[in-house]
């Protein structure tokens, strides 16, 4: 099992570099992590995007870039590109640069490509707990609004697949809600609940879930005693369940910009995953993320 993200890099870096896809590759924090990135031996890079401000960024970052420049007139045409190298196997993986999330997605979305396996696709974010000195997964803080039971059970189930990618062997997910016990006015915690009882009846298969658990008893051993929490997962959660986008969303920002605590995003469920990061995210998140999408495909091969 990976202890944090720089074994994470080291491990990507055994195996040989993956053509990436890269659309809306004129951003210096998307290109440096590329120049980061190759130089690691990681990918190939693929660029995708407006030719002249492409140019003018590896220009500034003297990054001697000797791989193909696909130039396209907008961000869409870009996305769209960059699963189209995908679906005819000229690229390996797809990567968000400078655009919105919305927009990458609906394209990965889109039937012509292929790229859908019939399952839904959801964001996994990998953090680096510094105070607990491990790592752990949140889903879904980007892609999917407010899923329903059943979503969150797909949810769940991409979660898991990764982290038993990372080495999790059984995962404990906690399902978070403000309060760990049920409460009907709060639909989170009802989710919860059953959620446990799916996969303690084998449901969900490969995890152990227990909620409804708040954030702090989910992560730390010492508020779950606290609180005389008696749970599989209370305090030792490797896999963090948010309720709809907005709380994973607010979860991740408060984790990742005001904490500085180190990430990784990719969208999984579909074909291949997607390397996935805020437009704002550091230039070490992208290489992050790239980094674990690399780990993630070659252990599922
Ligand atoms: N997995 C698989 N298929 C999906 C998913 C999914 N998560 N979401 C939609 N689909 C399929 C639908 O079944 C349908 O066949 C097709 O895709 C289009 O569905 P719509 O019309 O509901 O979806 P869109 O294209 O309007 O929206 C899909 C998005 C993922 C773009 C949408 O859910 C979205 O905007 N999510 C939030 C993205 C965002 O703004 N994140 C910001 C945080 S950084």
């Amino acid at each position: 099992m990976f202890k944090n993200i720089e074994e994470i890099i080291e491990e990507a870096k055994k195996t040989p570099p993956l053509r990436l896809a890269v659309a809306a590759a004129g951003d210096p924090l998307v290109l440096k992590s590329l120049q980061q990135a190759q130089q690691r031996g990681l990918v190939k890079p693929v660029l995708i995007g407006e030719r002249q401000r492409i140019e003018e960024v590896l220009k500034d970052l003297d990054y001697d870039f000797n791989g193909e420049i696909i130039a396209t007139g907008s961000n869409r045409e870009s996305a769209r590109v960059a699963m189209e190298l995908i679906a005819a196997g000229r690229a390996d993986l797809p990567m968000k640069g400078l655009l919105s999330t919305k927009a990458i997605l609906k394209a990965m979305l889109a039937e012509e490509y292929g790229l859908r396996q019939g399952r839904l696709l959801s964001l996994v974010t990998l953090i680096y707990l510094d105070k607990e000195k491990r790592l752990i997964l949140m889903t879904d803080g980007g892609m999917n609004i407010a899923p329903n039971l059943e979503e969150k059970v797909e949810i769940i189930n991409n979660a898991v697949e990764v982290a038993r990618a990372l080495g999790f062997e059984k995962p404990r997910v906690a399902p978070l809600a403000a309060v760990e016990k049920v409460n009907p006015a709060m639909p989170a915690t009802l989710d919860a609940a059953i959620l446990s009882k799916m996969a303690d009846r084998g449901q969900i298969k490969n995890a152990i879930i227990d909620g409804p658990l708040a954030l702090d008893n989910a992560i730390s051993i010492e508020a779950a005693r606290h609180k005389g929490i008696d749970s599989p997962v209370a305090g030792r959660a490797d896999i963090l369940l948010v309720p709809d986008i907005e709380a994973g969303n607010i979860l991740y920002k408060s984790l990742v910009f005001y904490s500085g605590l180190k990430a990784a995003s990719l969208v999984y469920g579909a074909r291949v995953p997607l390397v996935i990061t805020s437009r704002a995210d550091r230039v070490e998140t992208k290489l992050n993320s790239i980094a674990l999408a690399k780990v993630v495909v070659e252990r599922m091969r």
